[in-house]
């Protein structure tokens, strides 16, 4: 495909996005012209978002990064000077062993995440060189895993209801999450349903893109849907719509849950969610009378001091009725544990002379960062752009500035993170490159194989660190292997029964393999959890200190609608989260993208604004004791007041502070040592 210069040529979206659409590349003269969907990918057919149908925009941005650079100026300024791949590895490896050496490698910290989902970049040959290496080990906890904890909790692993069996559900809850921008082909699903009369419910705290397309959209306050789950279980028991032979033979814990949910009266939860007491009660007579509902678990509900249990307690949701049993009925929140892949061959632990060695949470960089006691020496950045995505900015941002610190950013552009580093090399696109891709959504393993050249000196995440490995006088066979020879061991993994039968010669034939789904039909008699049920009752949550059966735990930082946030010194609650066309902080730098978000936002409900004296339009600043955010605001009434809502990851530019993670919090959350992005509280003022 690579020497082939005209011609349409398959691919795999690479990005963070549930869908993992199968693509069409279609070249003219050696490039790429063309970024189109691939109608025979069974799940996605053809249908893809405006970002990747504008991703030939990024791959060939005037300012990819060429060559490697050695930073020449201040950390920060962006001054740096070109040098050879050589001397990169050399004074790389040379400051890597000297650390190991005077420090101890846990001095040496990897921070990455899934800029490119192919799982040899990301879960690959990174982790065999940082096993040999004996670095400190980093928690990747930015994302989802206090849903997942709090999910697992219930049904034991990281999986739920299967894509295409939602069509068939005659109710569909969206709850905490923007499918129209972030799971599209779940809309298209979710619409096919809906012309069978299925009735769409989105809850979330404003009224989004997909909530503008809902039948019926349910405005709440922040971080507090548990309350909201366990005030429909409430009458679910009260008005005898729960199936009792179900939960007699599924479920742990429903004669302790039946009585701990009478205290979630319809107008308690009324109180503490902003919902009125009649909405709740015909959603829960909505959800109890459907013949098969599905719930779709967003990831905005648990980005919160409280998200483990508020998962959790939805999670809890379809097994009082028989909806499990129904086509199409249940929930899911992630179904990447269907697909898991032979880890230990993948990432080699058994390379590591550390085991013990120490790990240290993603969300908590910036303190990471700043320790005294072993410190962290050197950082090795790759696939995620910390400066932008991860809480706390400006400690962060203190962290990367420190003088002594040394820093490798491997990335396609010059990020904000790549600012601050000492040695910046230059990756490749996931089209340049082997790679297998697996999806958090749907059962299809996919293959990609390069379609165009390498741009300028790029190498691939495999490339640098066999590379690297090599460099370092790490003679295992691990580093030297093909990427082929990779998948083909990934792949390997009898302990996962729904991978039997994906091979790698199947891949190269089919390039669209499914997950053998058989195990899926018996799913709820083989539930690892601890009894092996449903675990509306769970005994190990209540001896980690946690509330055992689903509970509202109001936030740490927040408010709720019996706890106000008015005459406060931050009064709003702030929430950030990703925007139709970006993907997290990638493409913000790119034009197209950017234009069609145009600025940053800030949507501010119409009393707020006018206590504020603030008008549609105006410039504010919004701040609080960690930050200051600049944004023009948006009066709209698709809140309910005291909540204000930003979307999307910007780059820092000159004269504006546009980066929402200024106001955020590093705090950890109640499970999974997960991020809480959204428990956030704050003060806006007009500029
Ligand atoms: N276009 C686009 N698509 C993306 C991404 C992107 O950046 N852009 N990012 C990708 C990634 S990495 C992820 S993890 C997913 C995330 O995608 P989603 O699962 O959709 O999650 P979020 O967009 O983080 O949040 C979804 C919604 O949760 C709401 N929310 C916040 N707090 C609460 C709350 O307390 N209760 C309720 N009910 N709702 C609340 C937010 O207002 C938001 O509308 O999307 C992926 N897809
Ligand atoms: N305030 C707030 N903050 C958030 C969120 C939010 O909703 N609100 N969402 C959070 C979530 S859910 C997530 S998942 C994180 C996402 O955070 P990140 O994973 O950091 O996501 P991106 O900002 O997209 O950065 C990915 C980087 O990887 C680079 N990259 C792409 N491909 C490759 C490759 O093959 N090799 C290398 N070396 N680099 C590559 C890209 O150019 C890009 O700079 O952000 C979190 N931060
Ligand atoms: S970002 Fe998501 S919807 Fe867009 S092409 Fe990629 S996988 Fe498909
Ligand atoms: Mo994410």
């Amino acid at each position: 495909m690579i020497e082939e210069l005209n011609g349409v040529f398959p691919a795999v979206c690479p990005l963070d996005c549930p869908d993992t659409c199968g693509l069409l590349l279609h070249k003219k003269d050696g490039k790429i012209v063309k970024v189109a969907g691939n109608p025979d990918h069974p799940v996605t057919q053809g249908a893809i978002c405006n970002k990747v149908r504008n991703m030939a925009e990024r791959v060939y941005h005037p300012e990819r990064l060429l060559h490697p650079l050695r930073r020449t100026g201040p950390k920060g300024e962006g001054a740096f000077e070109r040098i050879s791949w050589d001397e990169a590895i050399q004074e790389i490896t040379e400051r890597f062993k000297a650390l190991s050496e005077e420090y101890g490698p846990e001095s040496i910290l990897p921070y990455s995440f899934y800029g490119n989902m192919g799982v040899l970049s990301v879960d690959g040959m990174d982790r065999r060189f940082f096993n040999a290496l004996g670095s400190s080990k980093l928690k990747q906890s930015i994302c989802n895993s206090a849903g997942t904890a709090g999910w697992k909790s219930v049904m034991g692993f990281n999986g739920g209801t299967i894509p295409e069996e939602t069509v068939h559900a005659d109710v569909i809850i969206v709850w905490g999450g923007n499918i129209v921008s972030t799971n599209m082909h779940q809309v298209v699903l979710t619409e096919k349903a809906r012309k069978n009369g299925a009735r769409v419910v989105v809850i979330d705290v404003h009224r989004n893109q997909t909530g503008q397309w809902a039948d019926w959209f349910i405005p709440l306050h922040p971080g507090t849907d548990a309350a909201l789950a366990v005030g429909i279980m409430h009458i679910l028991f009260r008005d005898g719509l729960v199936n009792e032979e179900f939960m007699r033979r599924y479920t742990l814990g429903h004669e302790e849950l039946r009585t701990h949910v009478k205290e979630y009266t319809p107008e308690y939860v009324s109180s503490v969610t902003g919902i009125p007491a009649e909405d709740i009660e015909r959603l829960a007579a909505m959800y109890g009378g459907a013949e098969a509902a599905y719930i779709h678990i967003g990831n905005g509900l648990q980005h919160h001091d409280n998200g483990g249990l508020a998962v959790r307690s939805i999670a809890c949701l379809p097994a009082l009725t028989d909806h499990w049993l129904k086509r199409g009925g249940g929930a899911s929140k992630s179904n990447g544990g269907y697909n898991s892949m032979n880890d230990e061959a993948l990432e080699r632990p058994d390379l590591r002379p550390n085991p013990e060695a120490r790990t240290i949470n993603m969300n908590r960089i910036g303190e990471a960062l700043a320790m005294t006691d072993k410190p962290i020496k050197a950082l090795f950045v790759y696939c995620s752009n910390p400066l932008v995505v991860a809480p706390d900015t400006e400690r962060v941002q203190s962290g990367f500035a420190r003088e002594d610190l040394f820093t490798v950013v491997h990335d396609l552009f010059m990020t904000d993170t790549a600012k601050y580093a000492d040695i910046v090399l230059p990756a490749t696109s996931s089209f340049e490159n082997t790679d297998v891709y697996s999806s958090y959504w749907h059962q299809y393993i996919q293959l990609q194989e390069p379609v165009i050249p390498k741009v300028g000196e790029g190498k691939s995440n495999v490339e640098l660190f066999s590379l690297l490995g090599r460099a370092m006088g790490f003679n295992d066979a691990a580093f030297s292997e093909t990427e082929e020879d990779m998948i083909a061991r990934a792949l390997d993994h009898p302990a996962n029964p729904y991978l039997n039968g994906v091979t790698l010669s199947g891949l190269k034939e089919f390039r669209y393999v499914k997950l053998d789904m058989t195990p899926y039909a018996s799913y709820l008699d083989n539930l690892p959890t601890p009894s092996g049920r449903i675990e509306l009752y769970s005994a190990a949550l209540e001896k980690a200190g946690l509330p055992s059966l689903p509970t509202y735990v109001p936030l740490k930082e927040g408010y709720d609608g019996i706890r106000r946030g008015r005459g406060r010194k931050y009064p709003l609650m702030f929430i950030s989260p990703p925007n139709h066309n970006f993907l997290n902080s990638t493409f913000a730098n790119v034009p197209k993208h950017q234009k069609l978000e145009k600025e940053p936002f800030l949507q501010i409900h119409p009393e707020d604004a006018e206590e504020r004296g603030i008008h549609d339009g105006d410039e504010v600043t919004v701040c609080n004791d960690r930050g200051t955010y600049e944004v023009r605001a948006k009066v709209t009434a698709k809140m309910l007041p005291g909540t204000v809502v930003s979307q999307g990851l910007w780059w820092e530019s000159e004269g504006r502070k546009q980066r929402a993670n200024a106001l955020t919090s590093d705090r950890l959350a109640d499970l999974g040592q997960g991020a809480t992005f959204f428990s956030t509280v704050v003060e806006v003022k007009r500029k």
